[in-house]
């Protein structure tokens, strides 16, 4: 008699003497230990290349064409992204993906002072066409398939480049790419917005009504789940909001007038892939099957724009500063899931993610990565290989169905834009993170060569450096020469052309954009244009509350920090208090919200700082609600202008008691300089937050307990 799955149950049940096997995930899927026939019998995902595309969307898939080996990079001048581009082509890359600093991603000309410390930081710094050409020079715009990453200064980098390929003669039909213009998850997590939403909106639909009419080749958006993942979302709500993004966007684009057929075949995705390798490659063929499903819904009829294609990244914040080599590791599983889920291109991380920007020698072992996959180990031979298996199968249909739940509440908020300024998604999603932090602090989660199996001491690796300052004055003195040589009149009217499109709801904006462009206008003053009708967006961040406290019942450890802020408290007469800052451009948010939960719930008085102060704001903020600490979060490379700056604007105030700490992505060869500056604690990725509160107390003058010797 053939054996049953509760025949199987019985009998692993006495292996393991009644332990409970099944696994309940972050997503709330319980995992049985064992699938079978039964599990998958109504559960046929038909074939590769048809509908619902739950195994792919092309039927030959990698047997035909692999994926694109598309390398996310970017930093300092165009001239240094230039050859770095180039030689990863010559060693094997396929498609080019460019990384934009933080200055540009927010719509500032280098020399605007409030980007002094992210210029050519965390990406190439670009201000006008003149750059653009640099960055692509060599590179033919009309073979080469380009993504641009970029959601804040659309229109204005969009321009640039339709405009930098006219001036390499391929015009705008040609050119093969993707641009990212998803705003919607900039205001759940990624931060680089510029406008408020409405507007925003309107940006992105007008980008679709001009890339739709002039370049049939070009993806006119990037709908991301990635920065969801990377935030702390789990993979239901990185699936069901993404979707319901693209949802909303097919639907304003359909409200501009136009036929979705003309415009949703040129809609492309792009997914986070993490560690829990089968649930990774599950939620990549449940997106297909639910964007097959919504586009259905909207009444379209063009196979290509049921068909759901997608660039994926592993992930950055699974990759760790300790035993770094380890990374290498990671990025293989990761990259393998995303391949075994069916993606169409793929950007490896390089080990050295946590500490800085790639250097040539990562970033090999990163492209590599991908191409050991493609040419050594024969995956690309067989299309969807994992079809069928009654595990996929089954957490394939039990993440459709749970992303359909959170859908369904989207929908009654009367969509994603409405369900977006409710502020729920960003605090579902915050939830999801802490909870996982605190699961990582308390050693239920493993990380290897982190809260476990640590190294005694930690080998030094050698990481790019970028010189901001001699980057800022080479693209200062760039500036100079282009306002210089251009027609200063005609670069006037197509700034105010574009400024009354903005206002008067008139024209298309990248068609402005275009214009005023071709006349040599700046992104700074294009931004502005827009920004003069629009303005700018602000929201002031509101940490969750709880989890930690309920993560940490009954932990001895948290209750000492506990009753330590109790002790600080009596002896203050009030909560000791800390102000959670976030300078420069830099809107990664996750370690700073994180960290205000974690202290809140461990009773602190904690201060959010806004996104994107400038070192005086973040003093002002401090001296007014008068701080005892200030946890300065940086992750995009500013740490060393703007955590010193505020450092010597806290003593120009007389208040050098006030203790300044930093948090984030800062290399260990800067923790010296940033000592000497003042600093007085530094804790990078893999810190443990109750630790970490330990330390504050410390520092606040408490007899703090050491912790106990890790067992
Ligand atoms: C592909 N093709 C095939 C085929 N496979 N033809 C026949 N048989 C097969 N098996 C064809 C396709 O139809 C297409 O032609 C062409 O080959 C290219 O394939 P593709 O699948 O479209 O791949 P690609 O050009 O690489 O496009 C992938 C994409 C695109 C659609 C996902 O949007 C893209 O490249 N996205 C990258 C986004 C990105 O890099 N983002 C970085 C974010 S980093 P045709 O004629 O149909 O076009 C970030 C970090 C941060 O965001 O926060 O800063
Ligand atoms: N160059 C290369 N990779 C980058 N990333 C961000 N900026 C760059 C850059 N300039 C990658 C990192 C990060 C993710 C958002 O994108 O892996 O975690």
């Amino acid at each position: 008699m053939v054996a049953k799955k509760s025949d199987w149950h019985e009998k692993a049940d006495k292996e393991v003497r009644g332990k409970d096997l099944a696994w309940e995930t972050p997503e709330g899927i319980t995992i049985d230990p064992v699938y079978t026939a039964e599990d998958a019998a109504d559960l046929d995902p038909g074939l590769p290349g048809f509908a619902p595309y739950t195994r792919g969307p092309y039927a030959s898939m990698y047997t035909g064409r692999p994926w694109t080996i598309r390398q996310y990079a970017g930093f300092s001048t165009a001239e240094e992204s230039n050859a770095f581009y180039r030689r990863n082509l010559a060693a094997g890359q396929k498609g080019l993906s460019v990384a934009f600093d933080l200055a540009t991603h927010r719509g500032y000309d280098s020399d605007h002072p409030r980007v002094v410390g992210d210029v050519g930081k965390a990406g190439v710094a670009i201000d006008t066409v003149r750059d653009m050409e640099i960055l692509f020079d060599q590179i033919p715009l009309d073979t080469m398939s380009v993504s641009m990453t970029m959601n804040g200064a659309v229109i204005p980098v969009l321009a640039f480049y339709i405009v930098a390929a006219e001036r390499q003669g391929v015009s705008q039909d040609k050119l093969a790419g993707t641009i990212q213009n998803d705003i919607l998850k900039e205001f759940m997590v990624r931060n680089t917005y510029i406008y408020p939403p409405e507007p925003s909106m309107r940006i992105v639909s007008d980008i679709i009504a001009y890339t739709s009419a002039n370049m049939p080749k070009f993806n006119s958006i990037s709908i991301s789940g990635y920065h969801m993942h990377e935030a702390g979302a789990t993979a239901v709500q990185e699936l069901a909001f993404t979707i319901a993004d693209g949802k909303e966007y097919a639907c304003r684009a359909m409200e501009a007038g136009l036929d979705i057929d003309a415009f949703a075949p040129r809609l492309s995705f792009f997914w986070g892939i993490g560690m829990n390798f089968f649930m990774e490659i599950a939620k990549m063929r449940a997106a297909r099957h639910l964007w097959h499903d919504v586009m259905e819904g909207l009444g379209a009829q063009n196979p290509k724009s049921k068909m759901l294609r997608t660039h994926c990244q592993t992930s950055g914040v699974s990759l760790q500063e300790q035993d770094p080599y380890n990374n290498v590791i990671r990025t293989t599983v990761e990259a393998m899931a995303a391949v075994l889920g069916g993606t169409q291109s793929l950007h490896t991380n390089a080990l050295d993610e946590a500490i800085a920007l790639p250097s040539d020698f990562s970033a090999r072992i990163a492209r590599n990565t991908q191409l050991v996959i493609q040419e050594e180990t024969g995956v690309t031979k067989v299309a969807d290989p994992l079809g069928g298996s009654y595990y996929v199968e089954s957490l394939t249909s039990a993440l459709i169905e749970e992303a359909r739940k959170l859908l369904d509440e989207v929908e009654a908020a009367g969509g994603m834009t409405q369900y977006v300024a409710s502020g729920k998604p960003k605090a579902q999603i915050e939830m999801a993170a802490a909870a996982k932090q605190a699961s990582v602090d308390k050693g239920e989660t493993v990380i290897v060569g982190v809260n476990k199996y640590r190294l005694p001491e930690e080998a030094d690796i050698d990481t790019l450096d970028i010189d901001n300052h001699a980057v800022r004055q080479s693209q200062i003195a760039r500036l100079g020469k282009v306002r210089e040589g251009r027609d200063e009149c005609a670069c006037k009217a197509a700034l105010d052309a574009l400024a009354r499109g903005a206002a008067q709801k008139e024209g298309n904006l990248l068609a402005l954009a275009v214009e005023a462009a071709r006349h040599d206008a700046t992104l700074g003053e294009i931004s502005q244009a827009m920004e003069d009708s629009y303005g700018r967006y602000d929201t002031v961040p509101k940490p969750v509350r709880g989890v930690f406290a309920a993560a940490y019942e009954e932990d001895s450890r948290y209750d000492q920090v506990v009753e330590g802020v109790r002790a600080v408290e009596r002896r203050l007469g009030r909560a000791p208090k800390l102000m959670v800052a976030k300078m420069g451009q830099d809107g990664h948010d996750r370690g700073a919200n994180v960290i205000a939960s974690a202290f809140a719930d461990m009773g602190f008085e904690v201060i959010s700082g806004p996104l994107f102060q400038t070192p005086e704001e973040t003093r002002d903020m401090a001296l007014e609600n008068n701080v005892d600490a200030i946890g300065a979060s940086s992750l995009a490379a500013g740490h060393k202008t703007l955590i010193p700056g505020l450092i010597g604007l806290l003593r120009e105030a007389g208040r050098p008691d006030i203790k300044v700490i930093a948090g984030g992505v800062i290399p260990q060869k800067d923790y010296d300089f940033l000592r000497d500056a003042g600093v007085q604690g530094i804790y990078g990725p893999g810190s443990n937050v109750v630790e970490c509160a330990a330390d504050v107390l410390r520092l606040l003058g408490h007899n703090m307990p050491p912790a106990e010797e890790e067992s």
